[in-house]
């Protein structure tokens, strides 16, 4: 059904936020370390919900609490519902404001600058900020890709190009770096075809992996090519900034490094190095997809009783390094396909702002299905 798959989708994202938060950039995680704190967590909810049966005073337990990755997805979720589409400026400002409310959500150490010129209603261009990042190269932290899962969603059965189009204008609000751009877009064509599969049969991952490959493969030399154009017009300008350097299509073969990546054993060493678990876009998005279709497959170790969301996101969190980030990344496509009834209902009642994912999740359903019954 729609509506547990759009919810699945987000509050999936935020329980792997919150869980995930703890172990940002900790030296040593594991598969062990990552399961003891799950497992504390079910056992709190447990002893809780004994004590309520006992007639004794419910306490509300320990609650997990999210990071920058889902107050700025709620800003995008909560635009989309309120505007039923993109509306940057919208967006912009609704992200400038959660900042200026909870600055100490997390947030990456560059794009507070953008967050806080965002907060200027009268500012003419919204995408100047980010422009301006990085003496004019703009941030590729993956900051756009943390956040871009509630487009995916809203763009369900849209054409792939108002997808690409919307991804890049919510992405370019902060992030203006290709490799920024090309990593948010891999994020929201992973949602926007998991919740599009049939979720009936299991996942056949090579096939996953296929038809994203068939959407970023065009995708990623378009926005190169455009970057080399607008770098070529700067220099005949005599306005000239910092030479990037691209070369190649990083993020397919990082995807078709995946592909062979589940043909074998391949160890969380290996997967750091290669994938990575970094806060830069290329070496942490496609990971993200490598953890969704390693727990789609179900041989995480030590996890064989656990679903494909849980084990995808207990994945993710022990490969280390930018832990929230690649965990929330990842379960959004998870849910997506599996739907809200994989992720476990202790793990729901244990983090801040899952509430109101069911409720962003209902919204967006009814926007889709408004514009389902109408074409
Ligand atoms: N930042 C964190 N976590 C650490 C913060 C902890 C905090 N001090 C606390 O304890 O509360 N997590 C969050 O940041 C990541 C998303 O980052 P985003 O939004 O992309 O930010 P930004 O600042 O644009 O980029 C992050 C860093 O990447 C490097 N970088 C980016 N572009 C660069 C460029 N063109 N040249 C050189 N370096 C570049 C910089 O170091 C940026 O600071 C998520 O993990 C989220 O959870
Ligand atoms: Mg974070
Ligand atoms: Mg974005
Ligand atoms: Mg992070």
């Amino acid at each position: 059904m729609l509506l547990s798959r759009v919810r699945g989708s987000l509050v999936a994202a935020v329980v792997a936020d919150c869980i995930g938060a703890k172990f940002e950039f900790s030296r040593f995680v594991n598969i062990d370390k990552v399961l003891n704190a799950v497992k504390k967590l079910e056992q709190n909810r447990t002893t809780m919900k004994k004590k309520v049966a006992e007639g004794k005073k419910e306490k509300q337990g320990d609650v997990l609490s999210f990071t920058d990755d889902t107050a700025m997805a709620r800003s995008i979720a909560a635009s989309l519902i309120e505007h039923k589409d993109v509306n940057v400026r919208d967006i912009g400002a609704r992200f400038a404001k959660e900042f200026e409310k909870e600055p100490s959500r997390g947030y990456g150490g560059s794009v507070i600058t953008v967050l806080r010129a965002l907060a200027d209603q009268d500012l003419e261009d919204v995408f100047q900020p980010a422009r301006e990042q990085f003496d004019g190269s703009g941030s590729y932290g993956n900051g756009g890709g943390m956040r871009i899962a509630p487009l995916g969603l809203f763009c369900h059965q849209l054409p792939l190009q108002e997808l690409k189009e919307k991804t890049v204008s919510v992405t370019k609000l902060t992030h203006t770096h290709p490799y920024a751009i090309v990593g948010t877009l891999l994020e929201s064509y992973a949602v926007h075809l998991a919740l599009s599969l049939d979720n009936s049969k299991p996942l056949d991952t090579d096939n996953f992996l296929g038809q994203l490959l068939e959407r970023l493969r065009p995708t990623e030399k378009e926005i190169y090519d455009q970057r080399r154009q607008m770098k070529s017009k700067e220099k005949n300008s005599g306005d000239e900034s910092e030479e990037e350097g691209i070369e190649g299509l990083p993020y397919c073969n990082k995807v078709e490094l995946i592909r062979d990546f589940l043909k074998r054993d391949v160890d969380s060493k290996e997967v750091r190095k290669k994938l990575g678990t970094k806060v830069t876009a290329l070496d942490s998005i496609p990971t993200a997809v490598y953890c969704f279709l390693r727990g789609a497959s179900q041989s995480i170790p030590g996890t064989e009783e656990r679903g494909p969301v849980e084990q995808t996101i207990i994945y993710a969190i022990s490969l280390g390094g930018d832990t929230d980030t690649v965990a929330t990344m990842a379960a959004a496509i998870s849910g997506a396909f599996y739907g809200l009834e994989s992720v476990p209902q202790a793990w729901q009642e244990s983090c801040e702002g899952v509430r109101d994912a069911l409720l962003f999740g209902e919204k967006l359903t009814e926007i889709i299905s408004a514009r389902e019954v109408k074409s």
